[in-house]
């Protein structure tokens, strides 16, 4: 059999394989499988190796095949049986491997030489009868395994399922892609839990509620979009992470979404996620009967709501017979609910459920239920109670196809939360995790957040249940983390797992951030085994995606795993949660935003101290809901970590940390230190170039830079709000001193008048100008030492316009720039500030710096100020 490697054409190869595959036909002593499952021969054919390719987009993700080292590979791919899941894995891997493919089949037996061989455990076992069956993978796993029989080699590629199979190849092709060693497998995976999927909060206008990387890949205008290429190729995605349902609309539901019209849509969608072993589902909203059916009601006790229910998922299913399931919003920031006619959330869930059951649908209810009208003033509120009040009391009475879907933190996808104390008081119940891969809260993809570790922290928080809770089923000894009891494995549950919102969209690197896609890949990889740290997680990634030259890994390894933390310590440290605008886009600085309203994501900072009082002593009893155990790590002061310390407490400034410093001291020093290594991280960046694409190399560059610029924003704002209500400086001196700075208020204005920004803290000085003609000018007088200078401008980017600047110095032309940058607010404030900098600007005493802005639509050029540094 000519090695088609050698093959001086694509033509000759491929008449000479096909022939000799009938010799092999022909001649083979004892062909294998005579009468067993259909075997399907597939041609692979290689492909030069990308070399360090000139640009890339980022599209192809994980699954780049560059550079795979394949010459101690078989060239043949024997897909078992007719499932197209398994068909989809045998293209795969000729697509990988081979770049181009030729079907030769079906064929009657096994190749009588070296093979990929393909299958489920039923149809393999069928050809490999001395395989033994102890080794069988249990739900979506796989085995992949090396044998010789009968003269050949074959890499066995087996799952228990279909899907098993599609995952024992993206594995297989991960560790190729990772350039470890695979002449030798004997390897069973089995995922950690049923449930694996992914949520999209796509609208049917095609918008994405807190999407942050263009617009749906599923809908448009108020449709299933004609083109569903990206979906299918969002579907290979999640399959290679072994990812096996995905909701794809907002959990705040459209109704129409299972009007009769639209179920034929929803039914295009399935046609592409099916070869992908990727089930569909969909959000529902509970008026659905209501709105969509024209009941009168849609009380969950009323018979004819639970008919309407019925009949809407049987024609989902006649439809779509691999359907997955619905993911409930109810009761919850206005969404209408059960408490509408006094029912409860299992009265809900459970009439949704029943019609479910007989098609092994899945009900995914959401814990993430609160009211948003509390009263700021109570000092006994707290929201962070609410899914545990809610939930708890509900145990045991769920159909056992619901599954409740609890958000990782009693908040909201706060930057640091303890893990969700619902985790340990349902035994009764499956349970899910609910994770963002999409970074609401976490620099929406603006800023490199790695959240893997930060995942991990909360999965592997032990809930401390195992001997204070007996379930229907067993009681528990030995330690409860959080990944054992959403995996079902703690209470013995039958269902349960993971789901995240990811908020993919059209732009080619599918979320925005060439780095966003490690949170997809790291999210995939934990819910398949929560046990994989976050440095082999980032290390694969890497490898997979950039390359395994030991540089590229080292240095985006530190990168990625040093990120959270970074972040976490400009944007809220202690446990203060993102102090971002909480009434706005979620994104930059807005300290005040949480306080004196009803969303109750409030930090309690005064003139005096800091924190939510959480305690049972004297506060409002949420810790409380944690086992005895886990009370005592964050009850007593004296053992509250201090990373959780003001989401549990709350203490004067003055207070002193297990780190010796005072509370207003770290959050100073947390804030700094912070801008500084996100300044850090641009350095780091910048020693691989050359050693990345040019592409991703430029992309990364300059989201890492505005991240430094906007790491200043978030600096300056949280120090100086902080300064000013604590009243107490910085013991180093820091807090509103910037002898770099030039305020653009103070500088010669010309058509430019001060303004005064709100919130305040997010402007230096509280001001900046605003053009109120169609050109102006600042300028000023450089009276420092002659040199050359990095000149940063700090300006508002906002996206109602498009306003030019020009930077000037003594009438000659510098630099100009446009302010084109898509940040999400029309005002000035701390979403939308941003800087320009020039570098190596020559200046000698006396010089004359000026920068002209241009209005454009509602946006003034407004500049907040200018800073020098000399390089
Ligand atoms: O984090 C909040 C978001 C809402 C979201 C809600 C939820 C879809 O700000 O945009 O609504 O959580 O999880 O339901």
């Amino acid at each position: 059999m000519t090695d088609v490697r050698n093959g001086s054409s694509q033509q000759s190869a491929v008449g000479v394989q096909s022939t000799q595959v009938r010799a092999d036909a022909r001649t083979a002593k004892k062909p294998l499988g005579a009468k067993g499952p259909k075997v399907l021969l597939c041609l692979a054919l290689l492909v030069a190796i990308c070399p360090l390719c000139a640009g890339e987009t980022g599209a192809e993700a994980w699954l780049r095949y560059h550079d795979l080292k394949t010459s101690s590979l078989p060239t043949l791919v024997a897909a078992v049986g007719n499932s197209n899941v398994v068909r989809t894995a045998a293209n795969e891997l000729i697509h990988a491997l081979a770049g181009k493919s030729k079907a030769q089949g079906p064929a009657g037996q096994l190749p009588a030489k070296d093979a990929f061989v393909l299958g489920t455990w039923k149809d393999i076992h069928a050809l490999f009868p001395e395989l033994p069956a102890a080794r069988l993978p249990a739900g979506d796993g796989f085995w992949l395994k090396t044998v010789r029989s009968r003269g050949a080699k074959y890499w066995l590629i087996i799952g228990r399922t279909d899907r098993g199979v599609l995952y024992a190849t993206f594995s297989l092709l991960a560790r190729i892609g990772q350039q470890k060693d695979v002449s030798t497998l004997d390897d069973v995976q089995t995922p950690s839990a049923p449930i694996r999927w992914v949520s999209e909060w796509d609208n049917l206008d095609g918008s994405i509620e807190r999407g942050y990387a263009g617009r749906s890949i599923f809908f448009d205008n108020d449709a299933v979009r004609a083109d569903l290429t990206r979906a299918g190729q969002y579907a290979r995605l999640l399959a290679s992470i072994g990812i096996n349902g995905c909701a794809i609309n907002n959990v705040n539901a459209s109704p129409r979404i299972v009007a009769p019209e639209f179920i034929p849509q929803l039914a295009h969608v399935a046609d592409v996620f099916r070869p992908w072993g990727v089930k569909l589902a969909v959000s529902v909203d509970m008026s659905s009967p209501m709105v969509v059916g024209g009941l009168k009601t849609f009380d969950p006790l009323d018979p004819q709501v639970a008919a309407w229910w019925q009949h809407t998922v049987d024609e989902i299913y006649r439809q779509i017979p691999d359907f997955g399931g619905f993911v409930v919003k109810a009761d919850s920031e206005g969404r209408s609910g059960p408490s509408q006619y006094g029912r409860t959330a299992a009265d809900a869930a459970n009439v949704i459920a029943r019609a479910l059951k007989p098609h092994r649908g899945i009900l995914m209810y959401r814990a993430f239920v609160y009211n948003h009208h509390l009263d700021w003033r109570d000092m006994k509120a707290d929201r962070a109670r609410a899914a545990y009040d809610y939930f708890h009391p509900l145990d045991g009475k769920f159909e056992d196809n619901v599954v409740i879907q609890i958000k990782y933190g009693p908040i909201d996808f706060q930057v640091r939360e303890p893990a969700s104390p619902l985790f340990g008081t349902m035994p009764n119940t499956s349970q899910a995790i609910e994770l963002q891969v999409t970074q609401e809260y976490t620099g929406q993809q603006r800023h490199l957040v790695f959240l893997a570790p930060m995942w991990k922290e909360i999965l592997d928080f032990d809930m401390h249940v195992g001997t204070a809770v007996v379930s229907r089923r067993s009681s528990v000894v030995g330690k409860t983390p959080v990944k054992d009891i959403v995996s079902g494995k703690v209470w013995h549950q039958p269902l349960g797992g993971f789901n995240a919102v990811v908020n993919v969209g059209l732009d080619e690197n599918w979320l925005g951030h060439p780095f966003a896609m490690a949170n997809l890949y790291g999210y995939g990889r934990l819910a398949w085994n929560p046990n994989l740290s976050s440095e082999q997680i980032a290390e694969e990634w890497i490898r997979l995606t950039f390359g395994s030259s030991p540089q590229v890994v080292s240095t985006i390894s530190k990168m990625l795993l040093s990120s959270w933390h970074i972040y976490e310590s400009y944007t809220g440290p202690l446990g203060l949660q993102t102090l971002t605008g909480i009434t706005g886009p979620h994104y930059g600085p807005g300290i005040e935003s949480s306080e004196r309203n009803g969303w109750g994501q409030w930090h309690r900072a005064d003139s005096q101290g800091v924190g939510m009082d959480r305690t049972i002593a004297t506060g409002t009893g949420f810790i409380g809901q944690y086992a005895p155990f886990a009370q005592k790590i964050y009850e007593p002061l004296a053992n509250c970590p201090d990373d959780l310390l003001l989401f549990i407490r709350h203490v004067p400034y003055t207070h002193v940390l297990h780190s010796g410093k005072t509370v207003i001291q770290q959050i100073y020093d947390s804030h700094y230190d912070g801008a500084t290594q996100t300044a850090e991280l641009v350095a780091q960046w910048k020693t691989l170039k050359g050693q990345i694409d040019e592409d991703r190399y430029s992309a990364t560059l300059k989201r890492l830079e505005y991240q430094a610029g906007h790491a200043i924003v978030w600096r300056d704002a949280v120090v100086n709000w902080f300064n000013r209500i604590s009243g107490i400086p910085d013991a180093q001196d820091r807090v509103g001193h910037h002898p770099d700075r030039i305020e653009a208020e103070n500088m010669q204005l010309s058509g430019y008048a001060p303004i005064d920004v709100t919130p305040w803290e997010t402007a230096s000085g509280g001001k900046a100008v605003a053009c109120t003609q169609t050109e102006c000018s600042a300028s000023f007088q450089f009276s420092g030492s002659s040199g050359t200078y990095l000149v940063a401008i700090q300006y508002f980017d906002q996206n109602n316009g498009v306003s030019k600047y020009q930077l000037f110095v003594n009438d000659k032309i510098v630099d100009s720039w446009a302010a084109d940058d898509h940040l999400p607010s029309d005002k000035m404030n701390g979403h939308t500030s941003t800087r320009h900098v020039t570098e190596g600007v020559a200046l000698k005493s006396g010089d004359v710096v000026r920068i002209e802005g241009n209005p454009d639509g509602g946006e003034p050029a407004p500049l907040d100020y200018v800073e020098l540094h000399r390089i």
